[in-house]
């Protein structure tokens, strides 16, 4: 039965982490996989979670299924965190439903859209999240790319993207990143995502807004911009929400699907088909993540402790990309490495070649991506002097 059955490449990602894990050296860093760790090096568990964990184990419930779409409180508390107090909202326009991390809403949204557009195009940035390409590939999609990190200028080709954009037939699916672009860490301007919007109105595209890491770029609010921008222009998006990051809670498999539709009507039969795609996947989602991430959201005192929390993520992660700048200055690194501060989220794009970064594993134990990614948010004083020494050496030569 088995015989021709292929040996399937490793994550390229989560593949350096069984890497990593067998590497015996106690000097090695884990800067491989998009993971925020403390300043201890440590998997945080956020005060908020466990305060509402704590309530929750105060007063215990039955685990009966939940509705296809997920609690309902959780739910709303999504859409007012991506979509505000919009009017699409109260116009209940939107439908949101629970998902299994954000992987599990894109996957969601891509099964429904092959079902509304069998032969549409699907086009992410060069370069993405790489499980992008292979989850719309699974999902029966031909994927391409368009522009958007380009080398030589250190930043994004926006001219290229939106080139690319013009040219893509009506009905295609633009997957782009609404903040934190992984693996660059560049993300468009406020008036660069305003003429991306306007190529998507004008060509009939169809945007897929994957919103895997709200609050660490600039704020929860900051963060929100893009989706701000496609709902003032009236279109019709997706958006797909991972708490995984933000609330770190990776291994729970909370996040959340919606899609703006243009009516009340539409969004009932448009949520009838999302609904659907869920039943036939897995029934319904799980309990325990979402209840804690709505409890959180719901609740005034936890809520703020959780904007304080994601707040100290991110400003840590700033303090780090200056830390480490400093400290490749100081090590005799002459080069322009103001596109690390310049860069938002976990991920920093270093600009060294595929063939340092496996020097840096190899002679260093320093493990990056061989795209030159590293997480940035996986440094800490006591790594960064190490790791800025090893890079330093690498990329003097
Ligand atoms: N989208 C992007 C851009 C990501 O970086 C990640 C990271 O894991 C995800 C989606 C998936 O999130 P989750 O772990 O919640 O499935
Ligand atoms: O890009 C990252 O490192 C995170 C984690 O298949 C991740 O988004 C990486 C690969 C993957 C799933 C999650």
């Amino acid at each position: 039965l088995f015989s021709a059955v292929t040996l399937a490449p490793r994550d390229p990602i989560l593949g350096l982490n069984e890497q990593f894990n067998a590497d015996t050296r106690p000097t090695k860093v884990n800067l491989g996989v998009g993971v925020y760790y403390d300043e201890n090096g440590k998997l945080p568990l956020l005060k908020c979670v466990q305060a509402a964990e704590a309530a929750m184990a105060a007063a215990p419930k039955p685990r009966g299924y939940l509705p296809i779409d997920g609690i309902a409180a959780y739910d709303a508390a999504v859409q007012g965190l991506v979509f505000g107090n919009h009017e699409a909202v109260a116009a209940k326009r939107v439908a949101t439903v629970q998902a299994i991390g954000g992987t599990g809403a894109l996957k969601i949204g891509a099964d429904f859209l092959k079902h509304l557009g069998p032969n549409a195009k699907v086009l992410i940035s060069d370069p993405s999240w790489e499980n992008h390409r292979a989850l719309f590939t699974q999902a029966g999609f031909t994927v391409e790319t368009y522009p958007y990190y380009d080398a030589a200028v250190g930043g994004i080709n926006v001219a290229g993207m939106l080139a690319a954009l013009n040219a893509a037939p009506a009905g295609t699916v633009v997957v782009l990143h609404a903040c934190c672009h992984n693996p660059t860490g560049y993300d468009l301007t406020d008036a660069q995502w305003g003429e991306v919007v306007a190529v998507c109105k004008a060509k009939g595209l169809v945007p897929f807004l994957d919103m895997a890491y709200q609050g660490f770029g600039f704020g929860i609010q900051e963060d929100g911009e893009a989706v701000r921008q496609f709902l003032a222009a009236g279109l019709s998006f997706f958006v797909s929400t991972s708490f995984s990051k933000s609330f770190s809670l990776y291994g729970e498999r909370v996040g959340a699907l919606s899609v703006v539709c243009t009516s009340a009507e539409e969004c009932t039969r448009v949520l009838s088909q999302l609904k659907i795609m869920v039943r036939t996947n897995y029934s319904n989602p799980p309990t325990h993540g979402a209840q804690v991430v709505a409890q959180v959201l719901t609740t005034p005192e936890l809520r703020a402790m959780w904007e304080g929390e994601l707040a100290g993520m991110r400003e840590r992660i700033k303090a780090m990309r200056g830390a480490l700048v400093a400290a490749l200055k100081a090590a005799g690194v002459t080069r322009d490495l103001s596109f690390v501060t310049a860069q938002k989220g976990m991920f920093s794009y270093s600009g060294l070649t595929a063939a340092q970064m496996q020097r840096l594993r190899n002679d260093f134990g320093v493990y990056g991506v061989d795209s030159g990614r590293i997480c940035v948010a996986a440094l800490n004083e006591k790594n960064l002097p190490a790791v800025a020494a090893a890079m330093a050496e690498v990329i003097k030569g």
